[in-house]
């Protein structure tokens, strides 16, 4: 069951909208509402693995909870720690975080019931002391992109031992040189007085990118001691492409060979969503350093000789796209197999009627290779198309000669809507 409530903030341009779940499903019935939502965009998407707001689970935090812990700034009753705007507390205690009004509580699991089932702390947005309290982020990981769609997600609920029945929080993104927005979320009404039976409920939220430095708050406006609690917060960019990441494949366990990868050989579609269409390729989830995500993996589009790659994606006729994709040498490779004018080739086709929409020569400069494998630096390449069919393939080709070429990883696609209304 789920509320069909779609509230829609707009400045004119720039739009949020929410979307309410209840508690229980969380996360599934995001993903379904999303299925929903989108079907009346693209057809098919996926959102981004990359969680841009750093520490958003609260589970890196820099102190120590428990009986006898000697952190910095020790929890009172040791399962609990306040933290007040103005302190230094308010700026450290929570790495990615900062408290910017009142004081907000992190919250130990061996009291209350978090979000998730991994989870080890989420934050009380009041204090005893302050009363309500705002807590910020951090500028994003990585500014979000002009224009593309962004999921910002976080699970919410009422505090459970005590404070008035109806509990509210404002949710605003700021973002450099724009006016920031910000939504008044529905109000959580107390239903459990519970701590071990919590009734989380999963709010998603969307906005767009300004390629400009992003932060979002979170803004107790309920009164008095107690309020919501809050964890598990995502923000994600809406991509359209699947298992861009390379972390889905049909491969149960990953045998590695002694040099830490698989060969993938045409017309191999172990990795999801993914053709290997020449020679040979080298397929890794777990070594080397993949680009951002630890755990995504990753490809080197050289096996024995050059390979290639391919992938498509839903699209609609007439709408812009950019192709976002994260590349290396590989630290193996002679350096003067990257002499060459173009690493590999990113060939973007309509899938129909194979009209060339974009072709781009990607040179890899051989000072930029890595000397330690276990720390690639990457690069993020870019390319836009427009398409003029409802599939639209693009194909990574590798221009190297030898057993190791140019790597891949994070493979990204968003739309770049005309208009934000579904
Ligand atoms: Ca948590």
């Amino acid at each position: 069951m789920w509320y069909p409530t779609k509230i829609e903030y707009s400045d004119g341009v720039r739009r949020l909208q929410v979307f309410i779940t209840t508690e229980g499903v969380g996360i599934a019935l995001v993903q379904w509402l999303w299925w929903w939502c989108w079907a009346l965009r693209v057809g098919m998407v996926q959102a981004d693995s990359v969680n841009l707001v750093d520490n958003g689970n609260f589970e890196r935090m820099d102190f120590v909870l428990g009986k006898g812990s000697k952190g910095i700034w020790e929890g009172k009753g040791m399962t609990r720690l306040d933290v007040e705007a103005g302190t230094p507390a308010a700026v450290g205690a929570i790495p990615g975080w900062r408290v910017v009004a009142g004081g907000v509580q992190v919250l130990s699991n061996a009291d209350y019931a978090s979000a998730s089932a991994n989870s080890s702390f989420c934050i009380h947005l009041n204090s005893f002391l302050s009363g309500p309290g705002t807590l910020r982020t951090m500028p994003l990981l990585v500014s979000p992109h002009l224009d593309a769609l962004y999921n910002l997600t976080f699970s919410a609920a009422a505090h459970p031992d005590g404070g008035s029945a109806s509990r509210s929080l404002n949710v605003s993104v700021f973002r450099k040189r724009s006016l920031p927005e910000t939504k008044a979320m529905p109000s959580i009404t107390s239903s459990s007085s519970s701590r071990t039976f919590i009734p989380w409920t999963t709010y998603s939220l969307f906005f767009t990118g300004t390629d400009q430095n992003t932060y979002v708050e979170f803004a107790s406006t309920t009164a008095g001691k107690y309020g919501i609690i809050l964890d598990d917060v995502k923000i994600s960019l809406v991509d359209v492409n699947v298992n861009g990441a390379f972390d889905s494949s049909s491969l149960k366990t990953m045998q590695h060979s002694s040099e830490h990868f698989l060969v993938l050989k045409p017309p191999s579609t172990a990795i999801s969503n993914w053709l290997v269409t020449s020679n040979s390729i080298k397929y890794s989830k777990s070594d080397y350093s993949s680009s951002e995500d630890m755990l995504s993996g990753f490809v080197d589009l050289n096996a024995h000789s050059s390979g290639a790659i391919l992938s498509s994606i839903p699209s609609r006729m007439g709408s812009s796209y950019e192709l976002l994709f994260d590349y290396a040498g590989n630290p193996q490779a002679s350096i003067d197999a990257f002499l060459e004018d173009s690493a590999f080739l990113v060939t973007i086709e309509d899938q129909a009627q194979g009209t060339i929409l974009s072709s781009e020569a990607v040179p890899i400069a051989p000072s930029s290779i890595s000397s330690d494998i276990s720390n690639i630096t990457w690069t993020t390449g870019t390319a836009s198309f427009m398409a003029i069919g409802n599939y639209t393939k693009f194909s990574f080709i590798s221009q190297i000669k030898g057993a190791y070429g140019p790597l891949l990883a994070k493979i990204r696609v968003y739309e770049i809507p005309k208009e934000y209304s579904t």
